[in-house]
């Protein structure tokens, strides 16, 4: 991903983590794929699944939004999920109708190292996906990226190497007391469609002199 990209959602959110709300949909005829002409299959349609998923957004967020902000623009939090969310829930309706050798599966992330870590300011750290793999043999696109709406450090980490390797170092930012920066890998596999898992590593970053 861009580091500008990144940049941006560091200022944009700030939002406390851990918001929840609940919604219901009742499910009618009009709402399958095959009412609103998104599939073939009489299951809920994705776009309303979509829909539903905004809701519970919006209401999770409800007053902690100032006037000028959403959460449902392409540039906001949600969206970074949404289509790995349809792709989800496309192959979900796959495997309710196709032979497992024709329907696509999950690829398996794992990690070489602990999910948490505790490192010292300016100390090389590797994040490396290097053990996982799918299980219809697709092959991989991995993608780590640091996530600061989540965590106290709030400043965009850079990751060293190109975008695309299971294997990412950083250097740890020189901070001033304990901070917490939180990482999620995106693994993609080449299936049909892609299907998308991932991992979060929570990196501790502790200073020079701790405790
Ligand atoms: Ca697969």
């Amino acid at each position: 991903m861009p580091s500008r990209r990144r940049a941006a959602y560091g200022k944009r959110m700030g939002l406390p983590s851990g918001l929840t709300a609940s919604v219901t949909l009742k499910v009618e005829d009009g709402d399958t794929a095959l009412a609103i002409g998104s599939g073939d299959v009489p299951v809920l349609a994705t776009p309303r699944l979509v829909t539903l998923v905004e809701q519970a957004s919006v209401k999770a967020l409800g007053g902690k939004l100032g006037p000028d902000k959403t959460s449902v623009g392409y540039k906001e939090t949600l969206w970074r999920w949404r289509v790995a969310i349809q792709n989800d829930f496309a192959a979900r309706m796959d495997w309710t109708v196709k032979p497992v050798r024709e329907a696509n599966h999950a690829p398996v992330a794992r990690l070489r190292h602990a999910d948490v870590m505790t490192v010292k300011t300016g100390e090389r750290v590797v994040l490396d996906a290097g053990g996982s793999s799918d299980p219809d043999g697709d092959s991989l696109t991995y993608r780590w990226f640091h996530y600061p709406e989540a965590g106290s450090w709030k400043t965009p980490i850079p990751l060293q190497l190109a975008d695309n390797l299971y294997r990412r170092p950083f250097t740890a930012p020189k901070v001033q007391r304990r901070e917490t920066a939180h990482f999620i890998l995106e693994l993609t596999d080449k299936g049909t469609p892609a299907l998308t898992r991932y991992r979060r590593v929570i990196v501790n970053i502790d200073p020079e002199s701790y405790p």
